[in-house]
């Protein structure tokens, strides 16, 4: 049983050391929204909402995701007995539609809670499998190829086990190329549209192709299925789909229409580790490896992330860095390392596996909600 007492919503403001260009737009700040689920003992479970600022990769955003939380979302969660943390995605589920991102962040909090609760990691729970995880490199769209290049290399030698790089429509086959060329032949590279293409690029996709990409994730519309599958037919390398599965209703729909090879699991995306957990068991028994995606997360999104890629699906690499990429600091203790392209499974610490700073989430607040049952406005 697990009953949440208080929700606490908090927005926070922090910088990528870098900012990360992709065919979808530009990130430099980003504003995340936390979740945090408190027992009547006053322990907390957090989640993270992968949602960004602007409507880009999906529909929701930081702010449409707030209102879904304290409106919707608070009602259905807070006061109530679930007989464990699996029950809250579905519970969610039947009382609105859509807001995967929204639901997401609240169910994810429940898992850590839950997990914290019975005093196991939050991968266990869920029934990972793996001590370490291994970790690739997601490279947004550079200034020029050789600049891609360079940090292309850079990764290798970091000891990333795959490259992922962005693409978009003229900055596409000579960006590749020049990946290609930097990390070598026979490295997993893989190309990531966010969307931008349609089956009027086929000559350029396929010149992609001929690259021998690991996957070549998301080259269209997310609804668009159908245009996946068409292209699937015509190209050597795998489709992977990431904006397309928002649940696994859909990831179901794309692997029977073959509109995938590979699928990347945010479990923030489609609704939270219920979702995510289902879609890795409907691809696993259909053949169909999986990896986990990132949203630019800070260490608790990180954390969820980890735990998830524990699972025995997980055969490819997932967009998974450590803290130090992404923040000056990062917001949870201690940071998130890579070890020769792997990262540590923390099995032996209690849920996400991390504390928070709460001194530098407190300053880097920047509004802050609480509800507690009976309170949802
Ligand atoms: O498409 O996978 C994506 C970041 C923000 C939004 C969408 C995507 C990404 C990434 C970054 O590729 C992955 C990471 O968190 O390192
Ligand atoms: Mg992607």
């Amino acid at each position: 049983m697990i009953t949440v007492t208080r929700l606490v919503l908090r927005e926070i403001a922090l910088t990528l050391r870098e900012p990360f260009r992709t065919s979808s737009g530009l990130t430099h700040q980003r504003r995340i929204l936390l979740v945090e689920a408190e027992n009547a003992e006053g322990e907390a479970g957090r989640g993270e909402c992968v949602a960004e600022e602007f409507p880009a990769y999906s529909a929701e955003t930081v702010d449409t995701a707030w209102l879904a939380l304290t409106r919707w979302a608070a009602p259905v969660v807070l006061g109530r007995r679930f007989a464990g943390p699996e029950e809250v995605g579905p519970a969610l589920e039947r009382a609105f539609r859509g807001h995967p991102m929204a639901k997401a962040a609240a169910e994810m909090a429940v898992w850590d809670l839950a997990a914290r609760e019975q005093g196991i990691s939050l991968a266990r729970l869920l029934g990972g499998t793996r001590e370490r995880v291994e970790m690739g490199i997601s490279l947004g769209i550079q200034a020029t190829p050789e600049a891609l290049a360079f940090r292309a290399r850079e990764a290798v030698a970091e000891g990333y086990r795959r490259v992922k790089v962005k693409v978009a429509p003229g900055e596409d086959v000579a960006f590749a190329e020049a990946a290609r060329e930097a990390v070598g032949a026979g490295f997993p590279l893989s190309l990531d549209a966010n969307a931008a293409y349609t089956l009027d690029d086929l000559g350029v996709l396929q010149a992609l192709d001929a690259l021998h990409p690991a996957m070549l994730e998301q080259p269209f519309d997310p609804d668009d299925l159908t245009g996946h599958a068409r292209l699937q037919a015509a190209i050597e390398a795998p489709v992977c789909l990431d904006e397309s599965i928002t649940s696994a209703a859909r990831a179901a729909d794309a692997i029977s229409l073959g509109a995938a090879r590979v699928i990347n699991i945010k479990a923030g995306r489609v609704g939270g580790h219920a979702a995510a957990r289902q879609i890795h068991d409907l691809a696993r028994s259909r053949g169909i490896p999986v990896w986990c995606g990132g949203m630019l997360e800070s260490g608790i999104g990180r954390g969820h992330n980890v735990a998830l890629a524990s699972l025995p699906g997980f055969t490819l690499p997932g967009d998974l860095s450590p803290s130090r990429r992404y923040w000056e600091r990062d917001i949870v203790d201690p940071e998130w390392t890579m070890e020769e392209g792997t990262l540590r499974v923390p099995l032996d610490r209690p849920g996400i596996g991390v504390e928070v700073d709460r001194d530098l989430i407190e300053s880097l607040t920047t509004r802050r909600e609480e509800i507690g049952p009976g309170e949802a406005p």
